[in-house]
């Protein structure tokens, strides 16, 4: 039987990450075999292209260039790392997938939505999640647990975290509008709560895929 496919989704800080390592840990509890992995990123070269779209550089890639290079990663991820998990009836959670690509570089950029969907067809032919989760905050708190974990570890935050608050904004209302377009696929969670709150809905709406 075909694994179970969940990606999580939201603006910076939510706490993605995190969620991502105490879903899989709790999924592992209840027997199944996890396959953690994230985007861009999850390969050896997706993870070389992950450094060339985040880094600060001279020639920051433009916004098509931006697109490609997203897209190109995950074309890799899918087909290395995605598909053969799912064909081998494991559960894979992924740290962001295609609903970044449309909410950063479709709402955020400007890029039409559909145009993109089109071209991540051709990269994914056609995978979609069984459930996303969308771990919702609030720019000031996103901007607020990226600032304190910046003075934690001095390091600067990345070309896209450091985007202006309009573009923020935008993305947020962005991955608010995928949802409301897939209420079945999308599960939205209030990520300003405690993270032991996050954690408890992560799993009452992940039960549903158990069952
Ligand atoms: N991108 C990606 C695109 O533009 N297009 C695409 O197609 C794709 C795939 C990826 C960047 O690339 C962009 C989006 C991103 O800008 P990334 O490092 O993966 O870069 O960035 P994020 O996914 O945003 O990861 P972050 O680490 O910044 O945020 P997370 O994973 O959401 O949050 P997390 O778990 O690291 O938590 C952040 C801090 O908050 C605390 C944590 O302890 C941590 O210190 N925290 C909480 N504190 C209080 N209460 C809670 N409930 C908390 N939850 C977490």
């Amino acid at each position: 039987m075909r694994g179970r496919f969940i990606t999580f989704e939201g603006p910076e800080g939510g706490g993605k990450s995190t969620h991502v390592q105490a879903l899989s840990e709790w999924l592992k509890s209840q027997g199944k075999t996890v396959v953690v992995t994230r985007e861009p990123g999850g390969t050896r070269l997706a993870e070389l292209i992950r450094g060339l779209v985040r880094d600060e550089m001279d020639d920051p890639p433009v916004t098509r260039c931006e697109v490609l290079l997203f897209l190109a990663a995950r074309a890799q991820v899918v087909s290395q790392v995605i598909r053969p998990a799912l064909a081998r009836g494991d559960w894979v959670v992924c740290d962001r997938f295609s609903d970044s690509t449309f909410a950063y570089q479709g709402y955020g950029r400007g890029i039409d939505v559909q145009l993109l969907k089109n071209f991540n067809d051709f990269v994914t032919e056609g995978l979609m999640p069984d459930m996303t989760i969308l771990l919702d905050v609030p720019p000031e708190v996103s901007r607020e647990r990226l600032a304190a974990r910046q003075a934690a570890t001095s390091a600067a935050g990345d070309r896209i975290e450091t985007a202006g608050e309009m573009f923020h904004r935008r993305l947020r209302e962005g991955f608010f509008e995928l949802a409301h377009a897939e209420p079945k696929r999308f599960v939205v969670i209030d990520a300003a709560q405690p993270i032991e709150r996050v954690s408890a809905a992560v799993q009452t709406a992940v039960r549903r895929l158990l069952a």
